[in-house]
């Protein structure tokens, strides 16, 4: 023991009252600072922590080793809005109306944990993207409601295809404008990696194409590779930014009291990434840390969802969680001292799509909820009429790229033409993957008869689920996700006159 110690511990016992004082102040008896990191468009696998050999994450990598690595974070669903909408709310995207779709209104009604912790006297802000793409003026917010936009800061030389914001930058402005005492609760938003994509910025940075092992549902070729470095390139970008507002933290001595959650909204804008219910569409990484309370240093295989952040800021801000949040706290995790799978009870995590871009005759979205446990991937389409990626005028529910056109022009070509068909054709269904053994989901498994039991199981736990949470598109209402305005721009080739959603001023919110 050493003899400051040892001192400070004959003071304690000289001084009873002190040591009450001493209690009072225990960092964990604050409530703590909530900051969320949240890029746009990354798949889970891309952080250096999860053994990526080319992108660098320091700061996430930072908040993981200081905190949790969560191995089975599942996106509400594969697009912005909806994922986001989860987020804020705690519930799943199907009980949110038109705040659960892309581009549409976000009724004022909807409580969300940030307002939420305004009330119970936070510090609340937001820089870079929020909530939505959503008319959120329109609905009646004052504000995105991850909360009031710090945007003061530019970048002193602005990089193409990235935010001018000085992420970082804002953040001390906000923390500038924090009332002495309060806590506060920010939502860093980046903008990265969000495509488009300055074209070989990766490159540009020193990073090869000969080191870019390719996921096999893309074809491997320079053009896809070179496509990955630039994505690469702007996960670092978030992430240096990211960095940025940790020292700032430790610096104010903020740090060890600031819950810090890091993740993304969906998978990597590429072919049977984003927009997908897939791997690379829906899982996500994550990384979470309060040091003041949380054992450091673990790795979770429990299936946690985008419902749970809500409920988990709400407890550690000692805010009572609403009835209607579906999510739980991930707070027993956190404080737990173990790895592995913590707690049993967490079986699977849920995520689901319905309309994301203009992509389908008539507006229409393509409907699919997933079941996914730490070892296997179910997947229902409800229309599989459709197409999955978007009708073939343009596969729209695929960001356009150079992967994707690489794609689209040689998908005769018989190295290309096998994951083509798979990602840009017709799908069943059902869909069932084997994601330890095929974490790329190229191998539908939901006919083969030595699945059968597994895959009825987990259609089963699925629909029971969904229809507890009382989800439209299993009681017989689908219809009504294909009924609210899309805010966004319309493909005026697609549709014809009968565009559903298509903006209506007298539409009732
Ligand atoms: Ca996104």
């Amino acid at each position: 023991m050493s003899l400051n110690r040892r001192s400070f511990l004959a003071g304690l016992a000289a001084a009873p009252a002190a040591l009450s004082l001493t209690h009072c102040a225990r960092p964990e008896a604050r409530r703590p600072n909530i900051l969320l990191a949240i890029s746009d468009d990354q798949s889970w696998a891309h952080a250096s922590i999860y053994n990526d050999p080319i992108v660098k994450t320091p700061a996430f990598d930072r908040v993981a080793r200081g905190g949790v690595l969560f191995h089975n974070a599942v996106a509400a669903s594969p697009g912005c809005a909806p994922s986001r909408a989860a987020l804020l709310t705690g519930r799943p995207h199907w009980q949110l109306r038109e705040g659960g779709t892309h581009a549409s209104f976000f009724p004022r009604q909807l409580q969300v944990y940030p307002e939420m912790l305004e009330k119970a006297g936070y510090h609340v802000g937001l820089t870079g993207k929020g909530g939505g793409p959503a008319n959120f003026e329109g609905s009646g917010w004052p504000h995105n409601p991850a909360g009031k936009g710090y945007t003061a800061r530019k970048l002193a030389q602005p990089i193409e295809g990235i935010s001018n914001l000085d992420y970082a930058a804002n953040f001390e402005d906000f923390l500038k404008e924090k009332p002495a005492g309060a806590p506060f609760c920010f939502w860093y938003g980046a903008q990265e990696p969000h495509r488009a994509f300055k074209k070989g910025i990766g490159k540009e940075a020193g990073k090869r194409t000969e080191d870019v092992k390719v996921p096999p549902f893309l074809p491997d070729c320079d053009e896809v590779r070179a496509d990955i470095l630039d994505y690469y390139q702007e996960i670092e970008h978030f992430d240096t930014h990211l960095g940025r507002m940790l020292d700032m933290l430790e610096a104010a001595g903020e740090l060890d009291n600031t819950l810090v959650l890091v993740t993304s909204d969906n998978g990597m804008a590429f072919p049977r990434a984003k927009a997908t219910m897939y791997e690379y569409g829906i899982h996500m990484p994550l990384a979470v840390m309060w040091p003041a309370q949380c054992p450091k240093g673990r790795e979770v295989q429990d299936p946690v969802g985008f419902t749970d952040f809500a409920p988990t800021f709400l407890e550690a801000a000692g805010v009572p969680v609403p009835a209607d949040i579906t999510g739980r706290s991930l707070l027993p995790i956190l404080r737990s001292e173990k790895s592995g799978t913590v707690d049993p009870t967490r079986t699977f995590a849920i995520a689901g799509r319905e309309r994301h871009s203009h992509s389908r005759f008539d507006n229409l979205g393509y409907p699919a909820r997933a079941l996914r446990t730490p070892t296997h991937l179910y997947i229902r389409n409800f229309a599989p009429d459709r197409w999955p990626a978007g009708d073939p005028d343009g596969y729209h529910d695929i960001d356009d790229c150079p992967t994707k056109s690489y794609m689209l022009e040689n998908r005769d070509d018989p190295a290309v033409k096998q994951v083509f068909d798979l990602t840009f054709g017709k799908i069943p269904a059902e869909q069932l993957f084997d994601i330890v053994a095929d974490p790329y989901c190229l191998k539908n498994l939901a006919e083969d008869p030595a699945h059968s039991e597994q895959k009825t199981r987990l259609a089963a736990e699925l629909e029971t689920t969904l229809r507890a949470q009382q989800d439209p598109r299993v009681l017989g209402s689908g219809d009504v996700f294909e009924s609210y305005p899309r805010h966004s721009p319309m493909r005026p080739q697609l549709g014809g006159f009968a565009q559903r959603g298509a903006y209506n001023p007298t539409y009732q919110k």
